[in-house]
């Protein structure tokens, strides 16, 4: 089941609270307190989409629901669309949306915010509009992104299905730090593959580093 909400704090917040069944969603059309990770805010006006989906706890949630996302928002999009370790959704080097999975016990809420209409609400990021993509036009918000929605969930639904090695497989095609000279707090080196653990594997002058979390910009 999709909930709909014209405004709320966080989707995240909200699903975690209302203790829904595995798979069910809940849509706002602006968030007041959207969350980005390590406390960091998430912009979420009107003309955004705004959703968190309960799922079964696991390592590869984050990458799985990125992949998900951007897999379905593609086919509105005449530019590709990509993937950045951990939870960035990119186009034309832009970030045009973001993943939050937040965790309790077993289940786990993947939160996926995505900039679709009119300017981008922060500096430095992008909207599908600003990219040259559209969703078809509909009478009213929840029409307009129910398709895109479910296309999420559907997507999700398929790719958590697949053994970690095939998921992979299929996530590192869209991943824009692989091959490139990459920076972190702490080291710079060349990003040569995610785990099965969904680390990120780094080629650096003395060895391999596996990160498993943070920020890594390209270098
Ligand atoms: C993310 O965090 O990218 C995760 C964003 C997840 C948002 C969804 S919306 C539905 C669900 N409910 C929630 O409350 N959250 C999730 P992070 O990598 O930490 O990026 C946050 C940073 O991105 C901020 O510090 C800003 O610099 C920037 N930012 C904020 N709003 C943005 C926006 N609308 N578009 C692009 N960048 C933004």
């Amino acid at each position: 089941m999709i909930h709909w909400l014209e405004s709320v704090d966080s989707t995240n917040r909200w699903a975690l609270e209302a203790r829904l069944a595995l798979w069910d969603a809940v849509v706002a059309r602006e968030q007041t307190e959207g969350r980005g990770r390590r406390g960091r805010y998430w912009k979420s006006p009107p003309g955004g989409l705004y959703m968190s989906i309960v799922v079964e706890n696991e390592p590869l949630l984050p990458l799985r629901a990125g992949l998900a996302t951007r897999d379905a928002l593609q086919l509105h999009c005449p530019g590709r669309i990509g993937v950045k370790w951990p939870n960035d959704l990119l186009c034309d080097g832009a970030k045009l949306g973001g993943v939050l999975c937040e965790a309790e016990s077993d289940r786990a809420v993947a939160g996926i915010g995505v900039n679709l209409e009119g300017d981008s609400p922060v500096g430095g990021a992008t909207t599908l509009e600003v990219v040259g993509g559209s969703l078809p036009p509909a009478a009213d918000w929840q029409t307009c992104i129910k398709p895109l929605t479910i296309a999420i969930i559907t997507s999700l639904q398929r790719l958590v299905q697949l053994p970690a090695p095939e998921f992979l497989a299929r996530y590192r095609l869209h991943e824009q730090l692989l091959g490139k000279p990459v920076a972190w707090d702490g080291g710079h080196g060349t990003a040569l593959s995610i785990g099965t653990d969904g680390a990120l594997e780094v080629r650096t002058a003395t060895g391999t580093e596996r990160l498993h979390a943070g920020e890594v910009s390209l270098a």
